[in-house]
Order: structure tokens, then sequence, then C-alpha cells
């Protein structure tokens, strides 16, 4: 009898220890895209900070937090050509902005802004997707495309672990083995889908084994470790534009903040667990400690970083505050292409009321 049964390690591949030493194989010009990057993670960290502040204030609505999952954001995004389709889901803005979403569009979604949904035509980016899961099918359409146009572009589609539940995921995964299509799909697994640990929502030891059954390649890496996750994304990228199929990333990362602005993590995770990562494993600090060895970085730098990116962030908020208001009618027509009768009526009680 022949029983299947996982026996591989679930230790993620790193390129970074935790504290900062090598203990992979950097990438060619590694110093040189950790300049790069740094800075934008800080800047992506200060963002996401304020953004939640602006929450609280009443400034903007609801915000779904991505502090602790710069690395995985940025070191994955940083592979794409702007050619390449993306499928975000709400808790992409890190990665989105760093392909070149303006920091001011990114944060019209929580202004509840019909705008935010219009990505800027020069990207081949979809909307943020809310409901879980769902655009792991446009992804794997967009990649048939690219196959039948014979193109060697890909789709890349970001998910987290509670996605990986969803019937949309396993038909997804099948279709692009079956078609071998040029698609990668990333899921960075923050440990919740919610208050949801993610051992309550698979059996599996990883997910990223998950891509065995359906005759994909996984991959498990330690997506606080921006090399790593880089390394990983290279690897399946190539894989996608030689034509060889789909590959399943699974970033074992962490949420630092709540779900969302509406969400009070306190009420089912363990405060130790929240520091821990926030310590010892925060991807920042590890990319730091990595440039102080190497000589490229000090206080001062880190410093003259820090203003900068408050300097972007404020600039970003004045923008996104100064951006022309759309009226409630506008809205509505934005989303319909006639407006239902139940939406009619209320427009024009609305337009009573307000004489
Ligand atoms: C189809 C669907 N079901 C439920 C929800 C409510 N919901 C919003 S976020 C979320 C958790 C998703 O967790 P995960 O996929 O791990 O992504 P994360 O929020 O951790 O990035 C749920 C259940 C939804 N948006 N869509
Ligand atoms: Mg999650």
């Amino acid at each position: 009898m022949q029983v299947y049964r996982f026996t591989g390690d679930t230790t993620p591949d790193q390129v970074l220890n935790e504290a900062g030493e090598v203990v992979g194989e950097l990438p060619d010009q590694a110093a040189d895209l950790a300049l790069k990057w740094y800075p934008f993670m800080i800047f992506c960290r200060r963002f996401d900070e304020r953004a939640q502040l602006l929450q609280r204030q009443g400034r903007i609505g609801t915000y779904a937090p991505f502090r602790g999952q710069e690395a995985a954001q940025i070191g994955s995004f940083a592979v794409l050509r702007r050619t390449d389709w993306v499928f975000p889901t709400y808790r992409e803005l890190a990665g989105l902005m760093y392909h070149g979403l303006e920091p001011a569009h990114a944060l019209l979604k929580s202004r509840g802004h019909p705008d935010a949904g219009r990505m800027p035509e020069e990207f081949r980016m979809a909307p943020p997707q809310i409901a879980i899961a769902a655009q792991i099918l446009h992804a794997v359409g967009a990649g048939w495309a690219c196959k039948l146009q014979q193109t060697d572009d890909m789709a890349v589609v970001y998910f987290g672990d509670g996605a990986t539940s969803e019937g949309d995921f396993h038909e997804g995964m099948n279709f692009a083995a079956v078609m071998r299509l040029p698609v990668v799909f990333f899921c960075q697994n923050n440990q919740y889908a919610i208050s949801v640990p993610v051992h309550r929502q698979t059996a599996s030891p990883t997910i990223a084994q998950k891509a065995v059954a359906y005759g994909v390649e996984g991959v498990r890496v330690d997506g606080n470790d921006v090399f790593a996750v880089y390394q990983a994304m290279r690897y399946a990228a190539d894989r996608a534009r030689r034509g060889e199929g789909p590959t399943l990333i699974e970033a074992v990362t962490y949420r630092l903040g709540p779900h969302t602005t509406a969400d009070d993590p306190s009420r089912y995770r363990e405060a130790a667990d929240v520091e821990r990562w926030a310590v010892a494993k925060d991807p920042l600090v590890r990319l730091r400690r990595w440039l102080t060895r190497q000589g490229l970085w000090d206080d001062e730098r880190q410093a003259a970083c820090e203003a900068e990116a408050e300097a972007r962030v404020r600039q970003a908020v004045a923008e996104m505050e100064a951006y022309p208001h759309k009226s409630l009618e506008e809205a509505a027509r934005h989303v319909y292409a006639e407006v239902p009768e139940g939406l009619a009526l209320q427009l024009a009680e609305r337009g009573k009321e307000a004489r």
C-alpha cells in the first residue's frame, strides 16, 4: 500500500537569519537592491502607521494595515515588469506603491472614493480585491491570455492564508497547472484570517505543500527576509516566462497590526507572540542589521531616511485630502451602468432632504 504523507521540512528558506547574517545565497547586486528597498520599507512602515491614525481621526474610513509584511511585498514586486499582470488584495499597498501606484491614490480606497478602483492605465493592475480569493481566477485568466498571445509576461496573484480554504484557490491552481500557465500564486501567510489562526484554517503542515497535489511547484520562504522572497519570486518568474507553468510561493510572515481598523487583535492573540515577531523577526530590523554589517548604514542615514519618509507621507496625505470629492450621485452612477430603481428612489429621497 502506498500512503502519501508529508515528510518534508517545514523550515522556510532564508538568505538572512534574524540577526541579519547571510545563511543562503544573496542575489547579484544585493547591496544596491537593499539600499533601494530599505528606505522604501521605512516609508511604507510610516505610511501604514499614519493611515491607521488617520482612521482614528475620522479622516479616512476602514484601513487594512500591512505592517510586518513589507519584505514579502517589496521583495516579490521587485521582480515584476510593468507589463506583468498583478491581482492584489486589500493588503498589498506596500507592493503596489513599490510598483508605482501613487501613495495618495493608495489611500483613496479608505476614503470610499470611486476613483480608488480605477488603477492607472500604465500598469496592468487589477483593483484591490475584497472578496477573498476571487482574484485568483482573474489572474489565471490573465495568465492564459499571456500564453495565448505568446508573450513572456506573467500574472501574479496575491492572497492570504485564509484564501487557500476557498474553492477559487483550488480551481485556479488546478486550471493553471493543467494548462501550464505563467501564473505565480503568492500567498502571504500572515498567520491569521481575521481572528482565525492558520492552524485552524488548514491541517496541512505548510501551505506550500498544497501545490504538490496539483502538479505545481511549491516554495516556502521566510516572508520577513526580503532577499529570500526576491530569490523565490525570481525562481517562479523565470519558470513562468520559460513556459514551465505556475508556482505557489508561501511567504511566512506575520500581520503586526490589526486585521483592519475595525478589529481588536488583543482579543484573540497573545501580546508575547506579537512582541516576538515585532522585535526578533521584524523585516526592517533584519535588513538594517545586514546593511549595518556591510558598513552601508548608520544612525545618521537612518535619521535622514526617516525624515524623508515622514515628508513623503505628509505629502501623500495632503494630496489625498485635496483630491476632488465625488457626489453621492456620482458614486452611485460609477457602480451601475443604469442606476437600479431602489437606489434611484433613495437618491431622490436624499435630494428632497437636501432641499
Ligand atoms: C468571500 C469572502 N468571505 C469572507 C470575507 C470576509 N473576510 C474579509 S478578510 C477575511 C480574512 C482573509 O484572511 P487571509 O486570506 O488570510 O488574508 P489577510 O486578511 O490575512 O491578508 C475574511 C474572512 C470576504 N471578504 N470574502
Ligand atoms: Mg492571513
